[in-house]
């Protein structure tokens, strides 16, 4: 293995060890944490008191990861210099991008949330072809991990240990996404839509079941367990939808790829999208390849 090499399988340990580590502390804190806090991110919504928490806490653990020069998150308006001079023998340096809690309008009605991480060869904005991980943190019934790299997609339940720590456990390893599908998720009002997106959704709805719980991640926790699509859409008053490209829509669309899936943002592959600014949103849609070759034939001839 070269030293760049070591360097990369290092910082994604790292960086997802941090994270596991993290993801009970984030849960625990959440019940004195559901309240707004008197803050705004610079998508212009108001953050809740838990996101605040999570960033932080996320920015401290993943700042002092040796490799890692830049962190970046949903709610802040730029990019946090975080780094310190490699040292494993390489130059290379690596920055992480983070929606510390996805889904925390889910949090007044007590419904499931997550964290998205990530990982990117280079300075932020990237193209989510410069990821070379990327994973999330569903907070559901129990706490489970999925993380992608080169090597595939795994997912791990993560528990407190007590005084040892928290303890992770592989309980899917080679995750690929089921062939026959059976769940989609689309958000956004349905007068919202635009015209190709739903007649797309009306064929949709008689094949597959409806499945949408208002956090990305646990909508695409469904996509990866049960085969099926789930999709962010262009609306009438926002052509670019509502997620994040750096945040969400990457790090979603390289798991998802890397589960031999697909992710477009109705005309091109989401990780091939040129990104213009840190914060700039785009149409997500994901999930089995022939579903999302569809919408992408549905979407430009109904324009
Ligand atoms: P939230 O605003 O609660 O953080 O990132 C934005 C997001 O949640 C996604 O997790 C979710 O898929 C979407 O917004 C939900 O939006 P709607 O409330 O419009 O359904």
């Amino acid at each position: 293995m070269s030293g760049s090499d070591r360097l990369e399988a290092s910082v994604i340990e790292s960086v997802f060890d941090a994270v596991a580590e993290t993801a009970p502390e984030i849960r625990a804190a959440l019940p004195g944490r559901r309240v707004e806090s008197d803050r705004e991110n610079p998508s212009g919504e108001t953050v809740m008191a838990a996101d605040v928490h999570a960033d932080e806490l996320l920015e401290e653990r993943i700042g002092l990861i040796d490799g890692v020069s830049g962190y970046a998150s949903e709610e802040r308006e730029t990019v946090v210099d975080v780094g310190s001079e490699p040292k494993l023998g390489s130059e290379s340096r690596y920055a992480v991008a983070v929606d510390p809690l996805d889904g925390s309008s889910n949090l007044r009605s007590n419904n499931a949330m997550g964290t998205v991480v990530g990982v990117y060869d280079g300075s932020l904005p990237a193209r989510g072809r410069d990821l070379v991980a990327a994973g999330y943190v569903l907070y559901g019934p129990i706490t489970t991990m999925v993380v992608a790299t080169a090597d595939g997609v795994r997912e791990e339940v993560v528990t407190r240990g007590g005084d040892e720590g928290v303890e992770r456990s592989v309980v899917r390893e080679s995750i690929s996404l089921p062939s026959d599908p059976v769940v989609y998720g689309f958000g956004g009002r349905v007068p919202d839509w635009t015209d190709g997106f739903r007649v797309f959704a009306r064929e949709i709805e008689s094949e597959l079941k409806l499945r949408y719980g208002g956090a990305m991640v646990g909508d695409v926790n469904q996509v990866l367990t049960y085969g099926g699509i789930f999709a962010y859409p262009a609306l009438a008053d926002a052509p670019n939808g509502k997620l994040r490209l750096q945040f969400e829509a990457n790090p979603i669309a390289f798991i998802i790829e890397r589960a031999g899936g697909a992710a477009s943002d109705g005309t091109e592959a989401i990780l091939d999208v040129d990104p213009e600014e840190l914060h700039q949103r785009v149409p997500l849609h994901v999930g089995n390849e022939q579903l999302v070759d569809r919408l992408e034939a549905a979407v430009e001839s109904g324009q």
